[in-house]
């Protein structure tokens, strides 16, 4: 793939580039918390997508989309959204930096990779870190990582529309091989655990759907959350988000709450504390234990979010059957995309198998199966 890249750009614009690659992230535990102050538990994989760029002297930039086989031009005296929902992750970037007195000049891009798109393996994230770290490596502004990562993020809520979270673009640009990273979500603090993968594979099971509530239902997701808060901070001021909510604060005033805006609380004040407990069985090398996080947090997603389907839902079922799964949940956003799942190494094929002929039989669609490596975040590929 690099190479096609690379020679993509060469046959386009008859110059050398820079290369860039940027990964997209799975996410062990800690789902829909990012935007609660909480905490995640993501690691970067070998799902990535490459950059070829290169500056033009001009006051344009020109987009070659490989995967898409589309290509744009865009002035960038005039950047705004635009009817290419593709060309936003790039322009959303390019506004931010713009935005933050950068001086971005004309430049020319080829970019394109394996990461599914609308699988929940955070392409759009991939783009929007790879750019940001492309474009501040050729034009020199040495921007710090992580206003990188903030960049990325502004860019999704203003160009793709979504609120979301920092997790994925946090996970793409601070990834490291063979590591899950522990983000505080608040104070941005973060820790680098260890995968002990010796036995264990982390293996992906792509539904292959994407209901199209995703989007609108995650923003009132994010407002269901907010209207918890804001009723909590009425009996406890110093509440400013529901990190701060204990189950007991909640089971205390759970009359008073609307049913709905309860449940979808409960989910978030409990998913924090599975972090937290699954931390410390990795620490302890209690994978069975993590396992068994896992399958709550995707019971919780499932019936108290709500942000899971019956596709993924009957895969989390499947794996729950078979004992060489751990754990398995539903990622991301949820609404479609992949399930992760803990398998034993050695019952690898007969698992992939197995949710293979259920899934066609179930559903008539073929499954898509990854393992899925764990990778070192964005990073510069040539020059090396
Ligand atoms: C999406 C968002 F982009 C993340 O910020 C996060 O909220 C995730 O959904 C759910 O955990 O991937």
């Amino acid at each position: 793939m690099l190479q096609e890249i690379k020679d993509k750009f060469k046959a386009l614009y008859s110059q050398e580039p820079v290369v860039v690659r940027s990964p997209g992230r799975v996410n062990l535990i800690g789902e829909h918390t990012d935007y609660n102050d909480g905490f995640v538990l993501p690691a970067a994989i070998n799902k990535e997508i490459y950059f070829a760029v290169a500056s033009n002297q001009t006051n344009t930039f020109r987009a070659y989309a490989y995967d898409l086989q589309q290509e744009a031009e865009f002035d960038l005296n005039q950047v705004q959204p635009s009817d290419s929902s593709w060309a936003n992750y790039l322009l959303g970037v390019v506004a931010q930096l713009q935005k933050a007195n950068f001086d971005v000049k004309g430049f020319d891009l080829v970019y394109g990779g394996n990461i599914p798109i609308g699988a929940g393996l955070s392409s759009s994230a991939a783009v929007e870190c790879g750019l940001a770290y492309a474009l501040n490596h050729i034009f020199g502004f040495a921007i710090p990582k992580f206003d990188l990562v903030k960049m990325a993020q502004q860019a999704e809520h203003e160009y793709a529309g979504v609120k979301c979270g920092i997790m994925d673009q946090f996970a793409s640009m601070y990834g490291r091989q063979d590591y899950a990273v522990k983000l505080d979500c608040r104070s941005l603090d973060f820790d680098y655990y260890h995968l002990e993968m010796a036995d264990y594979r982390i293996v992906l099971c792509d539904t292959q759907v994407k209901h199209n509530l995703a989007s609108s239902e995650y923003n009132t997701r994010r407002q269901e959350c907010e209207a918890g808060v804001a009723h909590l901070q009425r009996h406890y001021p110093e509440v400013k988000s529901l990190r701060d909510v204990t189950v007991a604060m909640l089971e205390q005033h759970q009359e008073e709450f609307e049913s709905t805006v309860y449940k979808r609380c409960t989910y978030v004040v409990h998913e924090n504390i599975r972090v937290e407990e699954a931390c410390r069985a990795l620490e302890q090398g209690d994978m069975k234990t993590f396992g068994e996080k896992m399958y709550a947090s995707h019971r919780g997603l499932q019936h108290n979010y709500e942000v899971s389907c019956e596709e993924l839902d009957f895969l989390v079922d499947q794996a729950k059957d078979m004992d060489a799964v751990l754990g398995a949940r539903m990622m991301g956003g949820g609404f479609g995309g992949c399930t992760i799942n803990l398998v034993q190494l050695d019952a690898l094929d007969t698992f992939t198998q197995q949710m293979e002929e259920a899934y066609k039989l179930q559903f008539g669609i073929h499954l898509k199966t990854y393992v899925a490596e764990i990778v070192d975040g964005s990073s510069l590929v040539e020059p090396s």
